[in-house]
Order: C-alpha cells, then sequence, then structure tokens
C-alpha cells in the first residue's frame, strides 16, 4: 500500500493532508488538549480494522469475523488496566463526551444532580454547560475556583455538596493547571452519598506515569479520553469499579453505540503499550517541566498566569491587564507561527467567544523532544507578540524564529501520509 492511490483519487483531499502535514512541522502548536500521535498509532489507526463491524464485545460479538479485532481489543483493554490499575475499563467510546454520557447514564436519570466544575473555570462542556445535553437533561450545580488563588477551594466544594446533594460528583477539568486532589473529592462524595467520577481527559498520560495523583483508587468512575497527555488516536474510556462493569459495558453497547470503531481501539492499544514504556515516562516529567520553565518565563515577563503557575501540562494566561482579547492573542499569534487557544478565564467578563485569556500547552512540543530551553525561546516569543500584536514587524520577526525552531526539531521525519 501507497499514498499514490489517495493522490490519485482525490487529490484535493491528498492536498489538504499535505498541508496539514506542514502546518503540524512548521508551527509551534500549544493546543493544551491536542498531540502528535506516533507513526505506530497513525499506522493502526490508518489500519484495515476500519472494515469491521464488531458490535458486542470480546467473545460474544454479533457478527462473524470477529478473531482479530477480539485480539484487539482484549490486548487494549488488558493494557489499559495495566497502565491505570483499573478492575474494569471500556474501551469502545469514540470521544471523552459519550464516556462521560455512558457514566451519567449508567447511574443517573433526567432531572438529577450533579456538581462539577464550572466550564468558565476550566470544567468542560460535558460536565453540565447549559447548552450542552447535561444541562438540559440533568440539573447542574458548579463549582469554580477563588477569585483570588485561582484554586479550587475543597471547602467551598464541600459547601456546595452539603447544600445540594449531588447524586453524582465530578472532578475533573479542560483548563485547570493545579493538581487535583482526588481524594478530597472523594471524601466529599462520601458525606454527601454521591457517586465520584473522575474526568482525567487531560491528564491521563501524567496520571499514567505517576505524574499526577491517580483517582482509579478513589473513584467509582474513571473517564478518559486517549489523544490528549496519553498521545494516542482520538478517542474516549472508562474504568470502573468491577461492581459497575456489566452496567457500563450494556450502556455503551447496546445502549449508545453500535459497532466500535476497531482501528481506533487497535490504535488506543498500540498507545497504552507506548505509555507503559520508560521513555513515556520521562516524557510525561518533561511535560510538566516545560510547563513549569514557560510558566515561570511568562510570568517574568510580565504576563499573569491563573494560580500563579502549573503543576500540569497547561497554564491559563489572564490577558486582561494586556488591551488585547483571547480571541486577538489567538489570531496574532497564529499568525506569527505559535498555536493556542482563547480560553475563559475564571470570573472572566467576555463572552466565550471573545474572552480574556489563552490556554497554553506542552504536550505537542514535548513529543517533538523541545526541552527548558526551547521553552524559554517559545515564551519569549509569545510575550514579544502579546505585548505588541499589533506590529507586524514583530510578527515577522517572531515567525521567522518559529520557523527555525520548527525545523530544529522535525515531526514524523520521514512521513509521506
Ligand atoms: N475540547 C477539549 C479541550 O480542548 O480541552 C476537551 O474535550
Amino acid at each position: 500500500m501507497n499514498d499514490d492511490d489517495l493522490k490519485k483519487f482525490d487529490p484535493e483531499i491528498y492536498r489538504a493532508i499535505e498541508q496539514e502535514i506542514k502546518r503540524e512541522q512548521d508551527k509551534i502548536v500549544l493546543i493544551a488538549s491536542e498531540n502528535y500521535a506516533s507513526r505506530a498509532v497513525l499506522q493502526a489507526q490508518g489500519s484495515v480494522f476500519t472494515n469491521k463491524y464488531a458490535e458486542g464485545y470480546p467473545g460474544r460479538r454479533y457478527y462473524g469475523g470477529c478473531e482479530f479485532a477480539d485480539q484487539v481489543e482484549t490486548l487494549a483493554i488488558e493494557r489499559a488496566k495495566e497502565l491505570f490499575g483499573a478492575e474494569h475499563v471500556n474501551v469502545q467510546l469514540h470521544s471523552g463526551s459519550q464516556a462521560n454520557m455512558a457514566v451519567y447514564f449508567s447511574v443517573l436519570k433526567p432531572g438529577d444532580r450533579i456538581l462539577g466544575m464550572d466550564l468558565s473555570h476550566g470544567g468542560h462542556l460535558s460536565h453540565g454547560a447549559k447548552v450542552n445535553f447535561t444541562g438540559k437533561y440533568y440539573k447542574i450545580f458548579s463549582y469554580g475556583v477563588d477569585r483570588i488563588t485561582g484554586m479550587i477551594d475543597y471547602d467551598k466544594v464541600r459547601k456546595l455538596a452539603k447544600k445540594h446533594k449531588p447524586k453524582l460528583l465530578l472532578a475533573g477539568a479542560s483548563a485547570y493547571s493545579r493538581t487535583l486532589d482526588f481524594k478530597a473529592f472523594a471524601d466529599i462524595a462520601n458525606e454527601v452519598k454521591a457517586y465520584f467520577m473522575a474526568d482525567i481527559a487531560h491528564i491521563a498520560g501524567l496520571i499514567a506515569t505517576g505524574n499526577h495523583p491517580s483517582p482509579v483508587p478513589y473513584a467509582d468512575f474513571v473517564t478518559s479520553t486517549s489523544h490528549k497527555t496519553l498521545r494516542g488516536p482520538r478517542g474516549g474510556m472508562i474504568m470502573c469499579k468491577s461492581e459497575y462493569a456489566r452496567v457500563i459495558d450494556r450502556v455503551v453497547f447496546p445502549g449508545m453505540q453500535g459497532g466500535p470503531l476497531v482501528h481506533i481501539i487497535a490504535a488506543k492499544a498500540v498507545a497504552f503499550k507506548e505509555a507503559l514504556t520508560k521513555e513515556f515516562k520521562k516524557y510525561q516529567v518533561q511535560i510538566v517541566r516545560n510547563a513549569r520553565e514557560m510558566a515561570d518565563i511568562l510570568m517574568g515577563r510580565g504576563l499573569k498566569v491563573i494560580s500563579g503557575g502549573t503543576d500540569t501540562h497547561l497554564m491559563l494566561i489572564d490577558l486582561t491587564e494586556l488591551n488585547i482579547t483571547g480571541n486577538e492573542a489567538e489570531t496574532a499569534l497564529d499568525l506569527a507561527g505559535i498555536t493556542v487557544n482563547k480560553n475563559s478565564i475564571p470570573y472572566d467578563k467576555k463572552p466565550a467567544t471573545i474572552t480574556s485569556g489563552i490556554r497554553v500547552g506542552t504536550p505537542i512540543v514535548t513529543s517533538r523532544k523541545m526541552k527548558e530551553p526551547e521553552m524559554v525561546v517559545i515564551a519569549e516569543l509569545i510575550a514579544a507578540v502579546l505585548h505588541d500584536h499589533r506590529n507586524s514587524a514583530t510578527i515577522k520577526r517572531v515567525r521567522n524564529k518559529v520557523k527555525s525552531l520548527c525545523k530544529q526539531f522535525p515531526v514524523y521525519e520521514d512521513i509521506t501520509i
């Protein structure tokens, strides 16, 4: 098999893929939820398993010819169990939101109460945003971060839990840079007799390698994606105690999904195998070191990092004092070759389409083998753009420096497509 088939049959799609490869190579991508999967993961994901229907679970399928699909899914499950120390794992979820949905459908009824982190304080859409199914089907209560410290105040979470008596307490975030105290959340859930669910999508790689405490010993349910710090294919998964295995599996299939994406499950299995290696552990250590270095330099250049730093792979930058919105910052930085996303900050006065912040993450630059010295360079470039974003000479100067840095740290060196 070679890439000529696609090139000949569909040159438009071929060209778009080529351009995406170039974009990923030529820009410094700091989107905290993205990563560059390995060639092995890409190969498994692009394999003939995309052809296979395998409704059901290994050994209990509704289609013939599932013997190799069974091997793949069993390997993915066993590796995930080893990686996270989980009692039961379901790897069929198409996404993180669907993983969350499956947990809600397993133990909640419409109208039941959920207490989770506010989206504008770093939570996730599927943790109860009004526009999301969670906001429509469940009664949502939210906790946020302290206005001064920018951190979760666990006493406040406890007070809210006692007041609102949720049936499910949710820990997990997509824009919170500090260590989550899963034990504290579990204690609160126990006190109010709520289920405890942790959504570790962002920090799964850190947790798998001991660089962030794990919720697995404490939580009834742990959901995740496989493509963020974990660096696998785009997809979701659920870990749970054995007592919930049957209900979770039944809600996922036949409750919510039909055929699992066997090619994605194969790629998840590869990613889990990678995550069990020493190299992956070192990679996760470096992600956090890089994020800390970047936060320190940015703060040294007069930028405000929410909570005053980071313990993880990301940071949230408050732009309110810089006379630039999150939207403008995202555009100016991308012109200069640095890709981030605009992000609401806690207590933001601007709408989510504009925002007063940007989110910056280090998984991709660390996948490219960049270390602290490169973080210093990148942070200086970010600060230069944010302080002078209307100056086209500054943008051009930064763009040139980004280009030469990217050349030194190639991605997928010999990849075609
Ligand atoms: N939307 C993702 C993020 O960027 O954090 C989470 O699903």
